[in-house]
């Protein structure tokens, strides 16, 4: 399906709707009513404001995190016109808050020609937010209107004089329609950071009020300084980074590249500032140049023999952290998310600029060629020691469903459904999950030691590695080409480590394992961590234990059981130890799974009843990527700050 854009000039508004479609089902229009719709309301406002700036009228969008629970959108643009709009009869404000335009907008940020009436999906965070109020500096002035639910509950009135221009939105998520109005803060300084990158020149704020914190972005370099922020620890092949900024025909081409010493390739495609995570035409055009750029530069300057074969595009992109941004007056896009730019003229836009650039940077710089043909060469050759060593073992059926793990404890049901995996960190732990287990759903499979990291290892290392083989076939699903997620043996696999730092690195290493050869794994929602407890306290006069897995928890827990007491016996000497006060005679830390018997490390960590796990999600690649590399890298204190990062991919789940 092709969405096509809408046209949003004042005129060609037609099909002018009330907002309470928005307000009965929120999901076509943002998504969805949990964590990601909520955050969609600041996305349309963030873009509306970028879109300002795109036109040539802003340069500052600010998100301030108001203490009441509000989220404020600032820009520093002309500021909604406030006289009235011939269609509505009503004030420009007014229309842009309240009439839905025909079809939507989904996604966000479309690119809309200067003077057109922009703004217009801040008429679906209007529809759904309990209170918003809109400031407007104009003219000379400043207005003002509040509504409720999508209401206006007055007129626009002017309430200031200012010399100011630019468009202020507070507003008030409605909690009866989101499952949550917690904001989170990460994800939004996430957005603006990005946002900072796609658009020179725009600074971008975050302003948390709850802790007074202010973060500022601004990126003169652009989509540059995005690639140098995506290769933060790793190794560079050359500190140069290509970057081009050319438009042909109506069609802004932006690309900026630089190579690492990495085996992964990182290609972030936009079109109009919206990730195409599915890439299109704007990134299969890059990839035909890139192709074809290399090759004939490498056959002119004799890096490749007349009789070798031509480098294959992977070969070229290896190591390749890009950014590509094109922006054209009529974004095509193919399914409803924006996923894929399918505008057929793109491909040959951008083929045309880097021929053309990269060629020529090339040209300029014969250090840095020389380098990218010959990294391209040696992974051409790599890339045939490893299928040799994949077709190996795929001819010996070693990843065939017949052959089980000899370390693996499977369970008795064979249907995946009713099965999970536990993946535990050394052979003692494995020992006592093995004994714990309900042997009917649980296997487990015990790995030693820590885990090959894939980011520094090609697959026929891989292969050779027999705790990931192990995994592999326990998994079922087979590798690369033969990888098929129906194959999937278990509905859940469990990460089960120590909760130190070492621990927190091998579900790290496993994690990046399946991030870079399963994330289908990943993204179907089948990948967790367990979350054993971090304490137990023993209450005195019964056998009975509480277990803490949390540090916070603990002294939650502490506080409130004094409480109780205190209120029983009000006398209740105060000068103890608190844990002691609380009524527990002993306070035991856990620091490995090794440390609980095979009965405490079932109840505590694996009783489907009571355990509490970590869904594991590529809700932010970029992110995970980066954190990966980081901790990968062997800078210690990038890795110490991995358990922190680690929260920020996963969401806790009760299951
Ligand atoms: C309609 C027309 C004009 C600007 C805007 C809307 C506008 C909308 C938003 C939404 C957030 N910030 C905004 N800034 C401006 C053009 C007005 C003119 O021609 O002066």
């Amino acid at each position: 399906m092709t969405e096509k854009k809408n046209d949003y000039s004042a005129q060609q508004i037609t099909v002018l709707e009330g907002l309470e479609p928005v307000r009965k089902r929120p999901g076509m229009y943002i998504g969805g009513t949990g964590l990601e719709g909520l955050h969609h309301l600041v996305w349309e406002l963030i873009d509306n404001g970028i879109d300002e700036a795109l036109a040539g009228y802003a340069n500052e969008v600010s998100v301030t995190l108001m203490s009441d629970g509000g989220v404020k959108v600032t820009d520093n643009g002309r500021g909604i016109p406030t006289d009235i709009h011939p269609k509505t009869g009503k004030s420009t404000v007014e229309t842009v808050l309240t009439v839905l335009h025909a079809g939507g907008k989904f996604g966000g940020g479309g690119y809309k020609v200067a003077g057109g009436l922009h703004g217009v999906g801040s008429s679906v965070v209007n529809a759904l937010s309990k209170k918003l109020i809109i400031k407007v500096f104009r003219d000379g002035n400043v207005y003002e209107q509040t509504y409720e639910k999508g209401i206006p509950i007055e007129d626009l009135k002017i309430i200031d004089k200012s010399n100011k221009t630019g468009t202020e939105i507070l507003f008030y998520p409605d909690d009866s329609i989101f499952e949550t109005v917690d904001f989170n803060y990460q994800t939004i300084l996430d957005r603006l950071r990005h946002a900072a990158y796609l658009t020179k020149y725009v600074r971008t704020n975050l302003i948390n009020q709850l802790n007074n914190k202010k973060y500022s972005f601004y990126f003169e370099g652009g989509i540059k300084s995005y690639v140098k922020h995506l290769n933060v620890g790793k190794e560079v092949i050359d500190e140069d980074i290509f970057y081009v900024d050319k438009t042909v025909k109506d069609t802004q081409v932006e690309i900026s590249m630089q190579y690492t010493d990495a085996y992964n390739e990182t290609i972030k495609s936009f079109a109009n500032n919206v990730l195409n995570p599915d890439g299109g035409t704007h990134l299969t055009g890059f990839k035909s140049a890139l192709t074809r750029v290399i090759n004939d530069y490498a056959r002119k300057n004799g890096l490749l023999k007349e009789k070798e074969e031509n480098l294959s595009g992977e070969d070229t992109r290896e190591g390749l952290t890009a950014i590509l941004l094109v922006k054209l007056p009529d974004p095509q896009f193919e399914g409803q998310t924006k996923n894929k730019l399918g505008n057929p003229e793109v491909r040959g836009y951008v083929e045309q600029v880097l021929n053309e650039y990269l060629n020529y940077y090339l040209e300029e710089h014969p250090n840095v060629a020389k380098k990218i043909v010959g990294k391209a060469l040696l992974a051409a050759r790599a890339r045939k020691a490893a299928r040799a060593a994949r077709d190996n073992i795929l001819r010996k059926g070693i990843l065939d469903g017949a052959s089980m793990p000899g370390k693996l404890a499977d369970c008795s049901s064979k249907d995946p459904k009713n099965s999970e995996l536990y993946l535990v960190e050394g052979d003692s732990a494995g020992g006592s999950a093995k004994t714990g287990r309900d042997s009917k759903t649980q296997a487990i499979l015990p790995l030693k030691g820590k885990v090959l990291n894939v980011e520094r290892a090609r697959l026929d290392k891989m292969l050779a590695n027999n705790e990931l083989l192990s995994l592999i076939k326990a998994l079922g699903v087979g590798i690369e080409d033969s990888f098929d997620i129906k194959l999937l043996r278990y509905e859940r696999i469990i990460i089960m480590t120590d909760a130190d730092v070492d621990g927190s690195h091998i579900s790290t290493l496993l994690m990046t394992f399946f991030f870079r050869y399963m994330p289908a794994v990943i993204e179907n929602g089948h990948l967790f961590l367990a979350k054993p407890p971090l304490f137990e306290l023993v209450r005195s006069g019964k056998k009975e234990s509480v277990f803490i897995y949390d540090e916070s928890q603990l002294d939650q827990i502490l506080d409130e059981e004094i409480e109780k007491r205190k209120k029983l016996n009000p006398n209740l000497n105060l000068s103890d130890e608190k844990y002691k006060q609380a009524g527990f005679i002993e306070q035991k830390r856990y620091k490995g799974l090794g440390e609980m018997d095979a009965e405490q490390l079932f109840e505590t960590t694996m009783n489907p009843e009571k355990r509490v796990l970590i869904q594991v999600r590529i809700e932010d690649v970029e992110r995970s990527d980066a954190i990966f590399n980081k901790l990968m890298g062997t800078e210690v204190e990038l890795r110490k700050n991995f358990i922190q990062a680690n929260a920020r991919f996963v969401k806790d789940l009760d299951i």
